[in-house]
This record gives structure tokens, C-alpha cells and sequence, in this order.
């Protein structure tokens, strides 16, 4: 059984430090695994610079999971091939998958993940105790679910002086979690450090220049045709390494091809959104909104977030097709009252063996076989109506 009984959120970050520190020397083989989201790309950078620092050498397998990808097929197969030392997965919810960890943990002498999505019971079970798995859920405090981000901050500090917090906002503000009132310590040395991240813009795209550096974070993985490239994380590493957030979107540079990207996506999310007075279902007996869309690029996300501004009583659910899977993101208005992590757990319930759901109480996700859509459709509408 996977070591759970942790102390507080200090005695996690001291684990993580002694993994770290223990495992981790020059001519150690690393392989990391992050999300491909802002909050993903940012905990990996932290843990690149750690593990450079450690191993004193670049940090040259890094692999990014796109949400639609979960079950890792790709991934676990050229992660064999390149036959690790060490490796440190970061923002993914893999605890349910038995077979992948119990494969990592028999091939690789040493295997280290944070997550922050879910903690079922049954991840004691599952995950192999050779695995440091932490995960900010298992402290049982129902507010606290520190984003990757947020963990990798705060592994940093135990190694760099410089602190680069801001790398950190963008993760949190990534997952929606920088607005909160529990990242207080943080929100202050952005007000000091970077003022003006935080200013409101008049009549901009963006209501400040943190949510500008997150949607060009998000563009440079969500919408590459290539999965192995990671624009993003090239143009977020020489940002850090100038310590000037603003590089993101100059254009300059390396920046050059997230600038193009970031516009590229923008088009498509604006011709799907124009679409939606015409091809979303709105109910007319529920608050709710559903539509299903048909791009390669996984905005679905963006686009629940602009139908929920458009339409604050009413909860969103997007779906789109990639290859033989449905992903769906969920997104509630300001103005509705449903608890989206109550829905998803009665979707559960119902006995949705087809795919996995789960999120925060106001953004949500799923990823069901195409083949069951009719099915998830059903047991949707029969927790939405039944959750309040
Ligand atoms: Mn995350």
C-alpha cells in the first residue's frame, strides 16, 4: 500500500524532497511525464530544473500527455524504449491504472508522481507502494487540492533561492485555483515581483496578462499536430530563464511559433463558438447546455468557458470525437448551483464502466468510448436532474 497518512502539506513536500535527493544523481537516466496544461507544463518545469540540478546534465525525455490520452498507450510504449532510471510523472490522474503502474513499478527502479485531480479509496490499492505517489487530496481537507503547479513551486524553493512564482501563477490561474483565497503568500509576491500580471486590460482579449501568458501556455500543446513537440515548454523555459513572463507572447524567437499557434487556435475556437446558437441542444427544461463539436484541437474547454460567460445560469457540457473516444468538458455559470464533483460521482454511481470522469466543483471532465455516447447521455441527464 502506497504511503498515505501524511502529516500536512509540509511532510508531502518533504517526501518529495527526499525522493528527490535519494534517487536522483549525475548519470541517472530520468524520464518526466507531464500534463499538457498550463498547470502540467509549469510543474514540469520546476522538476526539470531540480533534476538538471541534481543529475547535472539536460533533462532530455520529456513527454507530454494530452487529457485525451490517459490510458498512455503511446506514451508507456516509448517510455519503455528509452528504458529509465527514474520516473517522475506530473498533474496526470493515473491512479486507477493498475496495470500501467504495476508495470512501471516492475521495470523502473524508482517511480515518482504528484497528482491533484482524484483520490479514490481504492488508489491505496492500486498503486504499487514502490511508487511515491502524493497526491494533496490524501490530507482529507476538502478545500485543499493543490494544483501541480503549486507542488512544484514549492519543491523549488527547497533547492533554488530564486523562486520564479509567477511560473507558478500561470499553472494555478491554468486550473483555475489562483483566485481562491488559500494562495495569499503567492498572490503577494506576484503584487510585488509582477504588478503587472494582475492589472485588469480594458478592451482586450484578456482580462489581464496572467490569463494572456495561460492561453498562449495552452496553445503551444493543445493544438500541435505533432504530440511530441512541445512548443510551450521551450518558449516557458527561456521565459524563466530571462525571468520575464511577457517573453511568452513577444513573438520573439522561440515565441515566434506559440504567437502563430495562440492565433491559429483562436480562429478555430471563434468558428466553433459562432456555430453553437445553432448547433447546441440549449434544454428548455434544464439549465443546461450541450454541445457536441468536431475539431482536432482540444479546445473544448475554451469554448464551455465562453458559453458559461454567455449563459451564467446554465452548466455546459461540450463533447468531441478523437479517434474512437469521447472527451467532454463540463464548465458551471456563476450563477448555477450545481456541484460538479456531486454530478460526476452519481455519474459513476450509475455504472459508467465505459471511461472515467472527474474534476473540481465548477470544471469537470470525462473520457468515455464513442460507442457509449447514448449511454453517457443517459446516466449525464439522470445525475444533472438528480444533483442540486
Ligand atoms: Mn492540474
Amino acid at each position: 500500500m502506497v504511503h498515505w497518512n501524511y502529516l500536512d502539506w509540509e511532510e508531502m513536500i518533504d517526501a518529495a524532497e527526499k525522493f528527490f535527493k535519494q534517487k536522483l544523481s549525475p548519470g541517472k537516466k530520468v524520464v518526466l511525464v507531464h500534463h499538457g496544461d498550463a498547470d502540467g507544463v509549469t510543474s514540469g518545469l520546476y522538476i526539470t530544473r531540480i533534476v538538471e540540478k541534481i543529475t547535472q546534465a539536460p533533462l532530455e525525455h520529456i513527454i507530454w500527455v494530452s487529457t485525451k490520452s490517459y490510458k498512455m498507450k503511446q506514451e508507456r510504449a516509448l517510455i519503455d524504449s528509452i528504458s529509465p532510471d527514474i520516473l517522475i510523472v506530473t498533474d496526470l490522474d493515473l491512479g486507477k491504472e493498475r496495470d500501467l503502474l504495476h508495470h512501471w513499478s516492475a521495470t523502473i527502479d524508482a517511480v515518482f508522481m504528484y497528482d491533484h485531480h482524484n483520490i479514490g479509496e481504492d488508489y491505496r490499492d492500486t498503486i504499487p507502494h514502490s511508487i511515491e505517489y502524493i497526491n494533496a487530496r490524501m490530507l482529507g481537507y476538502e478545500n485543499i487540492w493543490h494544483p501541480a503547479s503549486f507542488f512544484g513551486y514549492e519543491l523549488n524553493r527547497r533547492f533554488f533561492k530564486e523562486e520564479y512564482a509567477w511560473v507558478a501563477a500561470i499553472g494555478l490561474r491554468g486550473d483555475h485555483a489562483f483566485f481562491s483565497d488559500e494562495y495569499t503568500e503567492l498572490q503577494g509576491i506576484i503584487q510585488k515581483e509582477n504588478p503587472e500580471l494582475l492589472e485588469p486590460l480594458e478592451g482586450h482579449d484578456y482580462k489581464n496578462l496572467l490569463e494572456k501568458c495561460v492561453y498562449y501556455v495552452n496553445a503551444g500543446f493543445f493544438h500541435h499536430p505533432d504530440m511530441h513537440e512541445a512548443t510551450a515548454f521551450r518558449v516557458l523555459a527561456k521565459a524563466l530563464e530571462l525571468n520575464d513572463p511577457s517573453f511568452i507572447y513577444s513573438g520573439d524567437d522561440v515565441s515566434a511559433d506559440l504567437t502563430r499557434k495562440r492565433r491559429e487556435l483562436k480562429e478555430e475556437i471563434q468558428r466553433i463558438y459562432a456555430a453553437s446558437s445553432e448547433l447546441a441542444e440549449f434544454c428548455p427544461d434544464r439549465e443546461l447546455i450541450i454541445y457536441k463539436i468536431d475539431t482536432s484541437h482540444y479546445i473544448l474547454g475554451v469554448i464551455a468557458s465562453n458559453l458559461v460567460k454567455d449563459n451564467p445560469n446554465k452548466v455546459v457540457l461540450i463533447l468531441n470525437q478523437f479517434g474512437t473516444e469521447i472527451s467532454g468538458e463540463i464548465r458551471e455559470g456563476e450563477n448555477a448551483d450545481k456541484n460538479l464533483v456531486q454530478m460526476m460521482l452519481k455519474v459513476k454511481d450509475k455504472d459508467f464502466p465505459y471511461g472515467s470522469v472527474g474534476g473540481h466543483p465548477r470544471a469537470a471532465g470525462c473520457l468515455f468510448d464513442a460507442e457509449h455516447e447514448k449511454d453517457f447521455r443517459r446516466i449525464f441527464l439522470e445525475a444533472f436532474d438528480e444533483s442540486i
